[in-house]
């Protein structure tokens, strides 16, 4: 049988995006909750591109709020190489955060690789903070304000990001299961017009509905190649209590594997973070089994069973 997808897995063990120690262990923690094994006995061709290396950066004070710029521009950097690259020899790649500043570089990697890209964003939180709107000065919360086009205007040349150039256009964006937004984002969400669907959407109109009106709205003609960035506190802190910024209220193991299905079917998948597990936050067992199963349903496990068509029936006589 031929493989369903050559994936190109990538470690990207960063956590200077955000203030706690822990997100860095999520390559390891995911490795040794298999998932290698997990990608290739789905069937797929798995090349393993290993972890990334990071320097910490000496004396890489705060430039005004925004903290460890050097370390995080150098880090997206790296990223955003080693995306390029494993995009461009054609495989599906998996980059396993990481705290989700990673986005920027794997987001920048993908765009000058495949330029026509639209990214299926799943959060809690939108993640758009320009250095001037976020109050809290972590770049976690900031990757697709440094992507975006539009933003351009709005967000001061950095030391450290010389090499990050706004690669998509802010209608290029959706999110899904936002609840935690943030006053300068709501602005930016309102003043482009970014495509949002928050809980309370999917309260409202149930999962179904709502990932086909996401994709819909970045990608009419369901032409264009995929970048999922998923933040596992998009889950529920009851199935995901191991990350950085929990918010009640989240998406359910159900409508967390249904959006997965549902990209994975498209058959455009291109790239697909997986960010925020923080280790250090409570015991990690429940949140990392969690991400796996939700992992596996965009490399092609279906609920609905997988049919194999080497599966001899066994005749009864
Ligand atoms: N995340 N909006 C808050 C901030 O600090 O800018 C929270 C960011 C959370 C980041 O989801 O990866
Ligand atoms: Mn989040
Ligand atoms: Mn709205
Ligand atoms: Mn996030």
């Amino acid at each position: 049988m031929p493989p369903v997808f050559k994936v190109g897995v990538l470690g990207v063990p960063l956590s200077k995006g955000q203030p706690r120690d822990g997100t860095e262990n999520g390559p390891k923690a995911l490795r040794n909750a298999g998932i290698i094994k997990v990608l290739e006995d789905l069937g797929n061709q798995v090349i393993d591109h290993g972890d990334l290396q990071f320097e910490t950066i000496e004396n890489d004070n705060p430039k005004d709020k925004i903290k460890n710029p050097k370390t995080v521009g150098a880090a997206n950097k790296k990223i955003s190489d080693a995306v390029y690259s494993i995009v461009k020899s054609e495989q599906l790649c998996l980059t396993m955060g990481g705290d989700h500043s990673m986005a920027m570089g794997s987001i920048h990697g993908h765009a000058l690789a495949e330029p026509n890209i639209v990214v299926v964003w799943v959060d809690a939180h939108a993640d758009i903070n320009t250095p001037l709107t976020s109050s809290s000065g972590n770049i976690h919360g900031m990757p697709l304000s440094f992507v975006s086009k539009e933003l351009e205007a709005y967000v001061p040349k950095l030391k450290g990001f010389e090499w990050c150039f706004p690669c998509i256009s802010v209608k290029d964006i959706v999110y899904i299961g936002l609840r935690d937004v943030d006053e300068g984002e709501r602005c930016i969400i309102e003043h482009f017009g970014i495509a949002h669907y928050s809980m309370q959407d999917v309260d409202r109109m149930g999962i179904g509905e709502v990932v086909d009106k996401a994709l819909k709205a970045v990608d009419p003609t369901g032409t264009r190649p995929i970048h999922l960035s998923f933040d596992v506190d998009a889950l529920d802190p009851a199935i995901t209590p191991s990350t950085g910024t929990p918010v009640a209220g989240g998406l359910s193991f159900r409508e967390g594997q249904y959006i997965m299905e549902v990209l994975a079917n498209t058959g455009r998948l291109s790239v697909v973070d997986i960010a925020e597990i923080n280790t250090t936050v409570g015991n990690s067992d429940v949140t990392v089994k969690t991400a796996v199963e939700i992992v596996k349903k965009c490399f092609g496990q279906k609920r609905g069973g997988n049919f194999l068509p080497s599966y001899g029936l066994p005749k009864a006589n």
